[in-house]
Formats: C-alpha cells, sequence, structure tokens
C-alpha cells in the first residue's frame, strides 16, 4: 500500500525536466488518475539500469512501498488491481484492446513521421550526457544520420494532420475516449501529443485543428501536467499552397450513419431525399 499515497516514478526527461516518452508520460497520467502523488526520480536514457538498481533497462518503472512494477501497461493494469477503490484506469478488457489498436494506429500515423521530423531536436533536447547515446542508437535505428532524416519535414508535416480524422470523428461525439471523463485510452492517446510537444521545435498541427480543444484539456488535467515548460506549441502549422486540406471541414462529407442515431424517420429523411435524389 503506498505509503504517505506516494509512489516512487522513474521518470524519462529531457535536459529541460519534461518528460519525453510515451510509455512514461501515459504512466504519470495514470498515478495522477488514481489519486497518487509522486516521488519523481530524475534522469535521461542513460543510466537507467544505475538508477533501478539493476531493474530495468527501458522506463517507465514505478516503486511501491518497495514493490517494483515495470512497463506502462502492466503499471496500470496493477494500479486497477491494487487500488480497485480508486478511479478506474482500464475497467472493461475492451478498452485495453480497443486503445491498443488505436494507439497502434497512431504509432503509425503520426509518431512514426513526427520522428522523422523531430529526431534532431528530441536529441539536442536531451540531457548532455544523453546526446551521444541518442545520436548513435537513433541514427543506428533510422540508418541515416540526423540531419539527413530531417531534410524535406515542411513536406512532410502537413500530411499528418489529415489522417486524424478518425479522432476528430470520435471526438466530436464524446467528450472523452473514456466518455464522461477520462480513461486510460485518453493517457494513451494524449502521450503521443504530449511526447509531440516535447519534441516539436516546429508546429505539427494547425491553430484551428477541431483536435485541439481534447489536447488542450488532456494538458490541463491534474493541474496542468501536461503543461511543463519545457514544451513547445504544437500548433501553428503554417500550410502552403498544394498542402491537403488539414481536417474535414464539412460534417456532410463524413458518413451519416456511423456517427447519427437512428431516432425514427425524422432523423434520417434529410439523408433517404438525397440518397433518392427528391432533395429540394
Ligand atoms: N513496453 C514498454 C516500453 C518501454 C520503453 O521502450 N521505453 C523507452 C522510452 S520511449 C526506453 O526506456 N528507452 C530507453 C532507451 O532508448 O535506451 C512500456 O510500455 O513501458
Amino acid at each position: 500500500m503506498a505509503k504517505n499515497n506516494t509512489i516512487t516514478f522513474y521518470d524519462l526527461q529531457l535536459a529541460s525536466g519534461c518528460t519525453i516518452s510515451p510509455f512514461v508520460w501515459a504512466t504519470k497520467y495514470a498515478l495522477k488518475h488514481k489519486g497518487f502523488d509522486l516521488d519523481i526520480v530524475p534522469g535521461g536514457f542513460t543510466g537507467i539500469m544505475e538508477r533501478t538498481g539493476g531493474k530495468t533497462e527501458r522506463l517507465p518503472a514505478i516503486q511501491d512501498d518497495g514493490e517494483w512494477v515495470l512497463d506502462s501497461w502492466l503499471i496500470a493494469e496493477y494500479l486497477d488491481e491494487k487500488y480497485p477503490d480508486r478511479p478506474t484506469l482500464i475497467g472493461d478488457p475492451s478498452v485495453k484492446v480497443l486503445t491498443q489498436a488505436m494507439e497502434a494506429w497512431l504509432w503509425k500515423t503520426a509518431i512514426s513521421p513526427w520522428m522523422t521530423c523531430y529526431i534532431k531536436s528530441y536529441r539536442d533536447r536531451s540531457l548532455p550526457q544523453d546526446h551521444e547515446y541518442v545520436t548513435e542508437s537513433r541514427e543506428r535505428m533510422f540508418g541515416n544520420t540526423m540531419e539527413n532524416i530531417i531534410v524535406g519535414r515542411e513536406d512532410r508535416l502537413p500530411l499528418v494532420p489529415p489522417q486524424l480524422e478518425l479522432m476528430r470523428t470520435t471526438l466530436r461525439n464524446n467528450k472523452w475516449f473514456g466518455g464522461d471523463s477520462p480513461n486510460y485510452a485518453d493517457y494513451r492517446l494524449l502521450a503521443v501529443f504530449l511526447f509531440l510537444a516535447s519534441v516539436a521545435d516546429t508546429p505539427a498541427l494547425t491553430e484551428d485543428d477541431p483536435l485541439r480543444d481534447w489536447i488542450d484539456r488532456g494538458f490541463d488535467l491534474y493541474g496542468g501536467l501536461g503543461r511543463h515548460e519545457g514544451m513547445s506549441p504544437i500548433f501553428g502549422l503554417k500550410l502552403r499552397e498544394g498542402d491537403p486540406e488539414p481536417f474535414i471541414k464539412d460534417p456532410a462529407k463524413m458518413g451519416g450513419g456511423l456517427a447519427s442515431r437512428n431516432t425514427g424517420p425524422q432523423s434520417t429523411q434529410e439523408e433517404t431525399a438525397h440518397l433518392r435524389g427528391t432533395k429540394k
């Protein structure tokens, strides 16, 4: 049982002290959701084994009254199991399955291209003692130099926002992915945008992106947990001629039956008239 309501949290930070990893961000939110105070063990990419006494090479990790728990998903499950009387993170097993599906999609759609745009600032913002490791490990991962990886990013950045319509459609009809209040699904997905804000040296989303409402509400949670001074604005992407529309502006193009509820002919007659060609 957490002593003094406090759980030891092994952070993965940039030089500014801001958390970088999406896994670590999601865990920070999960602990706050459960109402815990965090005893933060600071640090970056190098020295994780030393900081954790040889327990892990990867973060996040927590220690709850001496008990170690590793891995962001296992930590969330542990918290729900150990503290069932506190607000639920996952609840029904389908939340985990669907969130993992959504997250896999979002990583492929957004984190992958963003990594190729922000890898250099990711390294430049890391702790000085991490620079060499981050440079070498990430250049090995990409098979290219940091400087080369980011070439052409102004052409790639505008291609990402139009791909995020799935999230916009969902949030048009729901306040949170958790429904009326946020749950672990929100934290896993918000973590991608928190990661973005921790490394973005130029904005990735347009000022008027409808995702902004959910992102801002998410960053503001728990006393502004996602508002660290080391983070950068993610809205303000300037589009150039020929760039694709960043999001669907006409709700009529969103595929009626999916998002609307059939409450009788009244609710469908306009669409029916359109289908039958009898619309006046
Ligand atoms: N499955 C693990 C993944 C953890 C993980 O890969 N963490 C990365 C941070 S993004 C890490 O610790 N990297 C250390 C390194 O790059 O050396 C989880 O969900 O916690």
